[in-house]
């Protein structure tokens, strides 16, 4: 086997963000940008040393490229056997299942997620560990460490692999087995739901539903499953065929993003449930006939429902949700008496949780929704999970909701991004509240006082690492809370980010505009921060 040694040489700006290394295509394309960044991972995982390594991502734009080059280099840094998902394509949930399925020592997931693709667009990398999930905080800062210090990258000498047939091909002396995409995660989900109760619903004439996949990865998913397994006519599935600029737009489902989705379901054609996922296939928009459910309120209903579904008919052992979701969720595990974790955004501070058996059931407001059936957030499954309660309990979405609410009172919610601002000047301004928290208890704001103001942090109650400046919570004495954080995904200068929530356990007003409700917290939000003087915008550019 020849094995080459190529020189490269260190960059600077490797630094993985909420969810791994996220760049426009063009950075990637520098020479050995890519190179230097994958030897960086291996180098500091130990090496191949006989392992296993899952590869896959979500079809973008230089996905291709980036899996003949991995698994070159895979095999020159000693891994035994790359299992790669057909055509290259993997779902980050698929993923994880696979490397856990696999009992392989890693995987990499080549995706920017929700962000745009194409030549022009972003592309991606993240380096899942063998329990299936993002790499940790600790793992990931190592990575980055060692990107700075990287001279040479190892590749074997060998032709491109056949990524487009199944079975196994040789790459020097590793073994390459292209496996279908869909069907280990198919059978998970089939231990998971009751695919004879789904069928019937989707197959009965007074049920229609429709799912979004944003010319992303997961039509070939919802196909087999919903269309293929489950009997939905042909056509539920809309822009199934994952294209590798996603056609053009972002595949994020939010209401700003997914607007032809949301105005069918608020019009006269409405169906009686859609869905839409995101790029990689770990998110979802949940949507009833007129009606939006908001991903923390559908947090909160799986957990209240999860005795419905077969996979948790024995209950759950605790739920944890990122700090900026919004608390309907702890009101569900108040009732149920199992523990509720409050943790930073992203999914891999769910990991040790989920791993120590401490969570069952997990979720963040920005769409995305998971379990202890695999390390990732997943879009599909929460479709799945809310059709069973749909099927079980007969009732439509927005009675499940109403009654939701009923029950636990109603979390109005909002966020309001400010994408693609003055990283300066976001970052001073994100300064400047940390500056005024210490003082902020007693004030005024938004017809209520504040009873506490902190920057979040966070101590892994299982190995104890802490996780500081997580963003800044305000908290009210009416129950209310805005929350500021900067995103760590985006690629174009900084994305502000403002959550905003308040709690009204009176029914009778629980049918009221959230944008009413939340108005005067979003005016306060705004002055607290000085948004217009210091962003120089006067409104956000995503609302969802
Ligand atoms: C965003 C979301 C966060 C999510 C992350 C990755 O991060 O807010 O909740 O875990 O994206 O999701 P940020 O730092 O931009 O707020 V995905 O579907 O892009 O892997
Ligand atoms: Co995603």
């Amino acid at each position: 086997m020849n094995v080459l040694t190529m020189p490269a040489r260190p960059y600077d700006d490797q630094r993985p963000g909420t969810s791994g290394l996220r760049k426009p295509v063009a950075i990637f394309r520098q020479p050995h940008y890519l190179e230097n960044y994958l030897q960086a991972i291996f180098e500091t995982v130990g090496g191949g040393a006989n392992r296993t390594l899952v590869i896959g991502g979500d079809g973008r734009f230089f996905n291709r490229e980036a899996i003949q080059t991995a698994s070159r280099m895979a095999a020159a840094n000693g891994y035994k056997h790359l299992v790669v998902g057909r055509a290259g394509l993997l779902s980050t949930p698929a993923a994880s299942h696979l490397i856990r399925k696999r009992g392989a020592s890693g995987g990499l997931i080549f995706s920017a997620s929700h962000n745009p693709g194409g030549p022009e667009g972003d592309f991606g990398i993240k380096y899942n560990s063998a329990n299936g999930g993002p790499a940790s905080e600790t793992l990931s800062r190592a990575i980055y460490a060692r990107s700075k210090r990287i001279v040479a990258y190892r590749l074997v000498d060998e032709p491109d692999i056949d990524i487009d047939r199944l079975g196994k091909v040789s790459l020097g002396e590793t073994e390459v087995e292209v496996v279908d995409p869909v069907s280990d995660y198919a059978e998970l989900m089939e231990t998971l739901f009751d695919f004879e109760r789904l069928a019937e619903l989707l197959t009965s004439t007074s049920f229609k539903m429709r799912f979004d996949a944003m010319h992303a990865i997961t039509g070939p998913y919802a196909r087999a499953i919903l269309e293929e397994r489950l009997g939905a006519p042909v056509g539920t599935v809309v822009n199934g065929k994952p294209l590798p600029d996603f056609g053009g737009a972002k595949p994020d489902p939010n209401l700003g993003r997914s607007r032809n989705l949301v105005d069918f379901m608020f019009g006269q054609d409405a169906v009686n449930f859609a869905a839409a996922s995101d790029g990689d296939g770990d998110r979802n928009m949940i949507l009833g006939r007129k009606m939006f459910v908001t991903p923390s309120d559908s947090l909160a209903v799986l957990a209240a429902n999860a005795h419905v579904v077969p996979g948790y008919s024995g209950g759950l052992a605790g739920v944890a949700r990122s700090m900026p979701t919004s608390r309907a969720l702890d009101r569900v595990a108040q009732e149920l008496g199992v523990p509720c974790f409050e943790t930073p955004t992203g999914w891999k501070f769910f990991g040790n949780l989920l791993d120590a058996g401490r969570i069952t059931l997990c979720g963040e407001e920005s769409f995305g929704a998971g379990s202890d059936h695999v390390r990732e957030k997943d879009g599909l499954w929460a479709v799945l999970f809310w059709l069973t309660i749909i099927a079980v309990r007969g009732m439509p979405v927005h009675r499940i909701i109403k009654d939701h609410w009923d029950r636990y009172g109603r979390h109005f919610y909002a966020r309001h991004d400010y994408e693609a601002v003055d990283a300066a000047a976001a970052n001073s301004l994100m300064d400047a509240l940390r500056d005024q928290v210490g003082d902020m208890a007693g004030k005024r704001l938004a017809g209520s006082i504040v009873s506490t103001a902190d920057d979040f942090s966070y101590t892994d109650p299982v190995d104890r690492s802490v996780a500081e400046r997580q963003g800044i919570r305000v908290l009210l004495e009416d129950g209310s809370r805005i929350v500021y954080r900067l995103s760590g995904t985006g690629t174009g200068g900084a994305t502000l980010r403002i959550y905003l929530e308040r709690y009204e356990a009176r029914a009778w007003l629980h049918d009221k505009d959230a944008r009413k409700v939340l108005n005067d917290l979003s005016f306060a939000a705004g002055s607290l921060a000085e948004i217009p003087a210091r962003l120089g915008r006067e409104r956000p550019s995503l609302v969802t």
